[in-house]
């Protein structure tokens, strides 16, 4: 079947909480996929609508705001701005940023919720709730604290037991307590609307288990079949809570609609004032069977996306459902996971500040390391090796050194030597058509991490191809070889500029006016024109090298950050293997141990701990076989330094010859980490 082409797209990412800043694992998670998408939506011309902004109810924001002691009001205000303008100096280019405390947005949540009421849709119920008596409110979950039934832990959430992970209702607790006020709360009745979720099983599996088996990512489509397999319950959507919108209803005081409800409906709203604001239809963006809606969210948010929403969609009727929900997995850092409160995190704000100006650099790295399909890690090392090794070395490189021959021989004029602006190579003309292909497949099925590699493979065919002509040489044996070649190589960064775009916007940006080509933007079936005699404009470098002490402090900071909440860690205490017996010196300098770098890292096929390794030694490029793979994903571990015993006997492990062995530390536990440069160091140093 051909895929439906469609006339528009709609495409949100989740509104974040207006409860604090939002932090890097939020960015890779929803922001950068959505804006790699909607870049390359643009790029080609469609029509497309990317709505975001502040979720600004439910506990988070009642929460925050007893923590600062002060309003809800202000809490939003503070965060809304933060946030919005974080996400405008990443480059996300959003076309809205709304919020929800907004009165149209109030409105249209009011009105969604009279529309599905007025059908009967709800089902009412008086339930027993918790209820603080000194503190005048109902409890939600998370409000409760009490002994866990199945560990004794004393502190167990009315929602989950933190320490055995059991998940809770808050009724199971024994001696619960308040949150809020530290006594006793009691159980009263109160009345509530329910979506029967349960109703719309048959609709859902037959929606998403039937038809998105295919292309709805492993991840999400796998926890929407185990939500359809344990069976749906009605869902309350409404909450006693004095901090939201208010329920629509006679004699609903108290109440308010609850934030999971109100939420997905802020997708509409914002679009609704973005229509406003740029006079268009906004019920063509939701409603038309010609429109294609995507959201961009984190795993946590699988549920309401794929379950409770589009029910909410389809009982209102005549509304579209979304076409994909490409969620991310977590993004951990330096071996944790990603916590704000805990102060293990980086802020966007933080990195703003900190790393001025490295704006695409960091759309890059966390592009490369994007958790499209599992969890992922940041470190700060990784980053700077991302960056020196594959946007200094190869992307700027490249650039750099085009430019600068343009202007060493030419005074910066394009040399064609044929009338037309394509290659004169035809081996270049196949392989960016190539590239184009595979860049416009990896996009369409939400593949950005692979997208971004096809973009890099144009900067590495351009420096192949640099290397191999040899411009410099050939200027004085065959001068028109040399201009040949260069021209090749300027219709090259075109393209790569071309295809840099939804990446990198102002690294494309800044080719753009080195070319000096008119637009700083170039759709993806346009030529642009470089003619004989077009001048360029002096080069600049594209990236600079990041340097040891930046990564060091950032570490550093992150560690402070986290003592600073926690107090320092506590080391516990772990076995220790006894010592071995003495060797004499000439032992151990016989050992030839290097430092290298890992290139390439698969599983070994049919084993449980081994992963092939390809090393750069300094020497050579050699296969390792290690047993690491019940530690380390092989996408985690690439462009990391290692340790490795360069002169041990080779020999072969599962039919393949490991050269070589690499040295981990292993703690009693066997936890394994890599023994490695605390600072970048060539490959090839002895480690002695
Ligand atoms: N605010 C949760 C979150 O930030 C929630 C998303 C709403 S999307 C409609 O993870
Ligand atoms: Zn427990």
């Amino acid at each position: 079947m051909e895929p439906k082409t469609y006339k528009r797209y709609t495409v949100t990412a989740a509104l974040p909480y207006a409860n604090g800043p939002k932090h890097l694992g939020h960015l890779a998670g929803a922001y950068i996929p959505a804006d790699l998408y909607v870049r390359y939506t643009r790029l080609q011309k469609r029509d497309v609508v990317f709505v975001c902004g502040s979720d600004e109810h439910g506990t988070a924001i009642a929460n925050q705001a007893m923590k600062e002691h002060t309003t809800p009001r202000e809490i939003i205000d503070k965060y809304h701005e933060l946030n919005k303008q974080s996400f405008e100096q990443m480059g996300i280019s959003f076309d809205i940023y709304h919020r929800t405390s907004d009165p149209l947005h109030h409105e249209t949540a009011r009105d969604f919720f009279t529309n599905l009421n007025d059908k009967h849709i709800f089902v009412e119920k008086e339930e027993k709730q918790y209820y603080d008596e000194h503190a005048k409110a109902f409890l939600a979950d998370r409000y409760i604290i009490g002994t866990c039934p199945n560990c004794g832990n004393e502190n167990a959430y009315g929602d989950q037991c933190e320490k055995c992970g059991s998940s809770l209702s808050p009724e199971e607790l024994i001696n619960p307590r308040s949150t809020l006020s530290g006594n006793k709360p009691v159980l009263k009745p109160t009345k509530h609307w329910y979506l029967p979720l349960d109703k719309y099983e048959d609709w859902l599996k037959e929606w998403i288990l039937k038809g998105h088996a295919k292309d709805w990512r492993a991840t999400v489509y796998g926890q929407c079949k185990s939500w359809l397999d344990g069976g749906l319950h009605p869902r309350a959507v409404t909450r006693d809570l004095d901090w939201g919108i208010k329920v629509p209803v006679q004699g609903a005081d108290g109440k308010v609609l609850y934030v999971w409800f109100d939420a997905p409906i802020g997708y509409i709203s914002a679009t609704k004032q973005w229509a406003i604001d740029n006079n268009k239809d906004w019920e063509l963006y939701w409603k038309d069977e010609d429109t294609k809606l995507v959201h961009f969210i984190g795993k946590d948010n699988i549920v309401f996306h794929c379950i409770v929403f589009p029910v909410m969609l389809k009982v209102h009727g005549d509304f579209i459902l979304p076409d994909n929900v490409p969620a991310n997995e977590f993004m951990n850092l330096e071996g944790d996971k990603m916590s704000t409160s805990r102060g293990w995190s980086v802020e966007m704000h933080e990195y703003l500040e900190d790393l001025p100006g490295k704006i695409d650099e960091l759309r890059y790295y966390l592009t490369a390391i994007a958790p499209e399909t599992s969890d992922s890690e940041f470190t700060w090392k990784d980053y700077q090796a991302r960056v020196n090794n594959e946007l200094v070395a190869i992307l700027g490189n490249f650039v750099n050194r085009v430019m600068i021959l343009m202007h060493k021989f030419y005074d910066g004029k394009v040399q064609a030597t044929t009338a037309t602006i394509n290659f004169t190579d035809e081996n270049l003309s196949k392989e960016i058509g190539g590239f184009y292909d595979e860049l416009q497949a990896n996009f369409e099925g939400y593949k950005f991490r692979q997208a971004q590699q096809t973009m890099m493979e144009i900067a590495r065919l351009g420096n192949r191809y640099l290397t191999e002509k040899e411009p410099w040489k050939t200027i004085k044996t065959d001068p028109d070889s040399a201009k040949d070649a260069l021209h090749n190589c300027l219709i090259l960064i075109g393209h790569l500029a071309t295809c840099l775009q939804p990446f990198l916007p102002g690294t494309a940006k800044k080719i753009f006016g080195m070319l000096n080509l008119p637009n700083d933007q170039i759709f993806f079936d346009e030529e642009f024109v470089l003619a004989n005699g077009h001048q360029l404009n002096t080069p600049s470098l594209l990236f600079e090298k990041i340097e040891d002490d930046l990564i060091a402090r950032q570490v550093q900071k992150l560690i402070d950050k986290k003592a600073a909440i926690e107090g320092p860690a506590v080391v516990e205490e772990m076995p220790v293997a006894p010592a071995k017996e003495n060797i004499i010196f000439d032992q151990f300098a016989a050992m030839d141990i290097r430092v290298g770098t890992i290139l390439t890292a698969e599983k070994v096929a049919k084993t449980k701990k081994l992963m092939k390794l390809t090393i750069d030694t300094g020497i050579d490029q050699r296969t390792v076989v290690s047993g690491i793979a019940e530690h380390f994903e092989p996408e985690g571990i690439i462009g990391q330094q290692v340790s490795i015993l360069v002169n041990l006997e080779p020999r072969e492990i599962k039919g393949i010859l490991s050269q070589g062995m690499i040295l981990m530390a292993e703690n009693a536990e066997g936890k394994l980490n890599f023994v490695s440069p605390v600072s970048w160091m060539p490959n090839g140093s002895g480690v002695r």
